[in-house]
């Protein structure tokens, strides 16, 4: 191969230098990541949900470890989207990667005003619509896991917004597929999968839940095999492109992902036990190429070989 791999994707009408951006939630708003490395490694940093107004989150205990993952029930702590303008995005504009502002409603409206009140502002790239957050008692899941929301929310944005949409699933459904097509109805560009799943841990001893909230998200490499699964399932079942997380930690998570779909990944609770674990995820995409001659990673997406193929067919 002649110069390095080409780790560039397009995402509908998204185009991002390499394939790995950073989870909402799991980097604040990106400061927190510049200690450890240069922002502008990555394909673009996704920022913890925003809503209209600043919000403190849940009461502690707001964290548990669990096997292989993490339990969290923060409660959409956030400055809001004021404070993000004023305060935040100053630096995430000189990260020189893409800024993606995660976006938080507790109604059609709200959800409607956040995008209306980014979409002339300069430095941002797209929006996520947080339509599937585990932890809160208005919106969040209550959208994320019907169809008529899912739909209404993403067209409410789409009539406010030229920026490209993405919708971010929630894995609480019985079907997946039918809430993505109401998203890609609604008009989404692309589709992110998944937030957490709902999971809860009990204090024995005191025979209380160890959240304050009782439930929580899961997180964390636990739910990987769970998150492929869905990625592979849904990236046959709709026409637009996905975003695949899920216990993402290093090259070889994303390209479970890749090849199962995806056209990106986000990296999040791994940025917990490694700060660097995102920049390290590009450096072994690239590392991955040039091993197996791949000159445009793009090439991947979706090129899993069929288990049948190989002599495995289903019984
Ligand atoms: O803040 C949270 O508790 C939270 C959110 Br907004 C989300 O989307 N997913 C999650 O696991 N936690």
């Amino acid at each position: 191969m002649s110069g390095p791999p080409d780790l560039s994707v397009t995402l509908g009408p998204l185009k991002l230098r390499n394939p790995v951006l950073t989870a909402s939630g799991t980097c604040g708003y990106g400061e927190e990541l510049a200690p450890y490395f240069d922002p502008a490694l990555l394909g673009g940093i996704v920022t913890k949900s925003l809503s209209l107004h600043p919000r403190e989150g849940n009461r502690p205990p707001r964290l548990a470890e669990t096997p292989s993952g993490m339990l969290n029930s923060i409660g959409l702590q956030n400055v809001g989207v004021e404070a993000f303008l004023r305060e935040k995005l100053p630096f995430l504009e000189r990260c020189g990667t893409a800024i993606i502002p995660s976006i938080f409603g507790a109604t059609v409206e709200e959800f409607a005003e956040l995008a209306a009140r980014l979409d002339d502002v300069a430095g941002i790239a797209a929006l996520e619509l947080n339509v599937s957050c585990p932890n809160t008692s208005r919106g969040g899941t209550e959208f994320g896991v019907d169809p008529d929301s899912t739909r209404r929310v993403t067209a409410a944005v789409r009539g406010r917004t030229r920026l490209p949409i993405i919708v971010k699933l929630s894995p609480n459904v019985t079907d997946i597929t039918i809430v993505a097509r109401a998203a890609a109805e609604g008009g989404a560009d692309v589709l992110s999968l998944v937030n957490t799943f709902f999971g809860m841990r009990i204090d024995v001893e005191r025979r209380r839940p160890i959240l304050s909230s009782g439930s929580g998200g899961l997180s964390g490499p636990a739910i990987r095999p769970m998150a492929v699964h869905l990625t592979h399932r849904l990236a046959r079942a709709v026409p637009i492109p996905l975003i695949g997380i899920g216990g993402i930690g290093g090259p070889e998570d994303a390209l479970e992902f890749i090849l199962a779909g995806a056209s990106a990944v986000q990296v999040g609770t791994a940025t917990f036990v490694d700060p660097r674990a995102a920049a390290k995820t590009v450096a072994g995409l690239a590392d991955y190429c040039r091993r197996h001659d791949v000159t445009r990673l793009q090439d991947l997406v979706g090129k899993v070989h069929r288990a049948e193929d190989e002599g495995c067919a289903k019984p």
